[in-house]
């Protein structure tokens, strides 16, 4: 097995909630997300529960860093669908005339912070920068409002170009549909990353594809990206999700699987050809790959989606060992539960399982994996991020109150037609880019 020295700091960046977390069913496939449709968030709570998770995660001496949420609702899309006025105006003209339309431009999505962008840490590519492709998010109108200001966030903190390379997402189409990191593994072994790219679909053959639900993810889109991170050569692995596993709920392929290092942990309707992958990936990782694989009989996939075990962090302990970060959930879940107790206790990195609650997010389908995007980086590379985005106890403290400050307790589908949110989120926004040291990112701050 790979020693932990070997390897680069992997930070975890993950996504601030936003002050307008709620719940819309949006998310076709998702079934969380469908479930939960209609029902009350609760924005703080939400904000609260992420910033706990990061928190407990810097404690446990894992690289923490934080993402900012993004403006909603987003009144420039509302516009470029005709609405005209103010602001306020605009918005409550879209909730009489269009409120999925309102819905889908207020959604705090942006919070998933594994479908912003994949990357490919410097060893791995071919100039030796860190590489970042911002997803296009094609399949989903909702998340695809996000692409824009990621990339420009992505591009102030990662704007030093001596170290960075910031790509744009490929043209939205769900031809070319990206979901960032949410369908890509990097493992690392003998020093060399490892690339695992999962696509959902292939459009331009006859292959099998799920049935029921979308594949968010495509081939082609997966070869682009690789492409683009400009990986060395032999670092990319591309395979297919089980078309089955993504109608039974797993729209992402981290839904189903996770692999950090030389370690893997998936069901057996994560991917399609399950022995071959394993196979090939022991060859390229050599003797030291290690993988838990749940068959249907020892947790069912209707278990897997619900409580979300493989949604799970996998982190590596600065003395040594990998970490399971797992939602509540699976720990409330006979089977789950009973699967992740025998991970820790087999023969593979895993040493500990540890158990947060992320009930806000994970109402929408949204686990602790969705809430980070993983970067591995030089101590160079982390001096030269262009933003205070480091989670350290001041900045802790910080975030905190400024929750406490501009967040409300509760958020009804009828208060996405309230005007004042929008003044709120962009007062809360505002006030966040000096406490990151952001500048102006965002378009309403221009
Ligand atoms: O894209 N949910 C998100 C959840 C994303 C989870 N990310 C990963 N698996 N990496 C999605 O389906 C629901 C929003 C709503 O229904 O209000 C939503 O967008």
């Amino acid at each position: 097995m790979t020693e932990a020295a070997e390897c680069l700091p992997e930070f975890n960046f993950d996504g601030l909630v936003g002050p307008t977390h709620n719940y819309a069913g949006l998310a076709l496939g998702n079934t969380a997300s469908l479930k939960h449709g209609g029902q009350v968030s609760s924005p703080k709570q939400a904000a609260l529960q992420g910033l706990e998770k990061m928190w407990q995660l810097a404690q446990l001496g894992v690289p923490q860093a934080v993402l900012p949420p993004q403006p909603r609702p987003d009144v420039t899309t509302l516009r470029a669908f005709g609405f005209r006025g103010s602001d306020g105006e605009v918005v409550r003209r879209a909730a009489a005339d269009a409120p999925t339309l309102l819905a889908r431009c207020t959604s705090a999505s942006s919070m998933w912070t594994a479908n912003a962008a994949t990357v490919a840490p410097s060893p791995d590519t071919e100039d030796e920068r860190l590489h970042l492709v911002v997803a296009n998010l094609a399949s989903m109108f909702h998340r695809q409002l996000e692409a824009p200001t990621t990339l420009s966030v992505l591009r102030r903190i990662f704007g030093d170009e001596r170290h960075f390379a910031v790509h744009a997402p490929l043209t939205c189409s769900t031809v070319y549909g990206d979901e960032g990191a949410a369908n890509h593994t990097r493992f690392e072994a003998r020093g060399q990353g490892l690339h695992l790219f999962a696509w959902g679909h292939d459009p331009d053959a006859r292959g099998s594809a799920p049935k029921v639900h979308p594949a968010r993810q495509s081939r082609q889109a997966s070869h682009a990206v690789a492409r683009l991170l400009q990986l060395k050569p032999d670092r990319a692995v591309f395979w297919q999700q089980n078309p089955d596993g993504i109608d039974a709920g797993s729209f992402h392929t981290d839904v189903l699987a996770v692999g950090s290092r030389d370690f893997l942990m998936l069901h057996e309707l994560a991917f399609l050809e399950t022995p071959t992958l394993l196979q090939t990936l022991k060859q390229r990782l050599g003797d030291g790959f290690r993988y838990e694989l749940a068959s249907s009989a020892e947790l069912p996939v209707a278990d897997a989606v619900s409580s979300y075990p493989f949604n799970s962090q996998v982190v590596a302990l600065p003395g040594g060992g990998l970490c399971i970060v797992a939602p509540t959930e699976a720990e409330q879940n006979a089977a789950a539960h009973r699967f992740l107790q025998r991970v820790a206790a087999g023969d593979n990195p895993v040493t500990r399982v540890e158990y947060l609650d992320v009930r806000q997010s994970m109402s929408n389908g949204g686990g602790p994996a969705c809430l980070r995007l993983r970067v591995a980086m030089t101590d160079e590379q982390r001096a030269a991020l262009g933003a205070r985005v480091v989670l350290d106890r001041p900045l802790y403290d910080e975030l905190r109150t400024w929750i406490e400050t501009h967040y409300r307790d509760e958020l009804r589908p009828a208060d996405l037609a309230d005007p004042k949110l929008l003044i709120e989120c962009h007062t809360a926004l505002d006030e966040l880019t000096t406490i990151l040291d952001l500048g102006s990112v965002y378009a309403f701050q221009r």
